[in-house]
């Protein structure tokens, strides 16, 4: 058996909330991340046989019996994912009655997974049936991103529009735009379901006042979208109060998704 501290996933997950915490997104316990692994992958590292405890997940995630995620844990620190690994994230996996979830490493002060583990589920369920290759659903508190919830109108499209005339990028980085949902209670089934269903349409979902998710195939996919996103918002925020005498026109924003072949939200436009 191969040592899970020297896993892929395990370092993969380190560096990332590392990362995030030195952007200033995930201050305290700010942020979470679940990412779907694979069993066969787990197997060189972990019996998987070997359930430590099991904990309720709190609500019934039957779409995904049997698979295996490794999720940050609640009350934590991304701050302190790289000093202490197996206490700061666990492997789970979804148990036969869907309700369930067996812990195979982690959580080592008796902790459990991230409180909005319900909002990831749900938004994994949803964005599998869209990509059966998305693996990764992240939380996080991008400082301008949640700044620009503050001042302007939360609606997907004049939200998108916004971010997209912000740079050229990121029309192409997410052509199917950005999904907003106005403050809400976060840690529990109704945010869950509400984000996941944003995510029926979209990518990203910015909760506002809050903090914004981002669903990806690896943690790269995940993280970048995220971060293209706050780019944008901290231009907006840098030019929000000075006249504006440039911008890229929605003529200009097709004429980018059209020379790189996207699939855009063509509603988003006023045209
Ligand atoms: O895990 O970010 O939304 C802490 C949070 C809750
Ligand atoms: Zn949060």
């Amino acid at each position: 058996m191969k040592d899970i501290l020297s896993a892929p996933f395990v370092k993969e997950m380190q560096s990332v909330c590392s990362n995030m915490y030195r952007q200033g997104w995930d201050e305290r316990n700010g942020g979470n991340i679940s990412y779907m692994l694979d069993e066969t992958e787990v197997a060189e590292y972990l019996d998987i046989n070997k359930v430590i405890r099991t904990i309720p997940i709190g609500f019934n995630a039957s779409e995904l019996i049997g698979k295996i995620f490794i999720v940050t844990g609640t009350g934590k620190y991304f701050k302190n994912v790289e000093y202490d690994l197996e206490t700061n994230l666990g492997i789970i996996r979804i148990a036969e009655d869907g309700t369930t979830a067996e812990l195979l490493w982690g959580y080592r002060d008796g902790g459990r997974f991230t409180s909005e583990l319900p909002a990831h589920l749900m938004s994994h369920i949803v964005r599998l049936k869209h990509d059966p290759n998305n693996r990764v659903i992240m939380h996080t508190h991008p400082t301008y991103t949640l700044a620009m919830t503050h001042i302007h109108e939360l609606d997907d499209k004049k939200f998108t529009h916004t971010i997209w005339e912000m740079c050229t990028e990121c029309i192409v980085v997410f052509p199917d735009g950005i999904g907003v949902l106005p403050w809400m209670v976060c840690g529990n089934n109704e945010i869950g379901e509400a984000t996941a269903k944003k995510m029926e349409e979209f990518r990203l979902v910015v909760w506002a006042l809050h903090g914004i998710y981002g669903a990806g195939k690896n943690i790269d996919e995940a993280f970048g979208l995220i971060e293209t996103v706050e780019k944008a918002a901290k231009l907006y925020m840098l030019i929000a109060q000075m006249p504006h005498i440039n911008t890229i026109l929605d003529t200009e924003l097709k004429a980018v998704a059209e020379s790189f072949g996207l699939n855009y939200r063509k509603d988003f436009l006023n045209l």
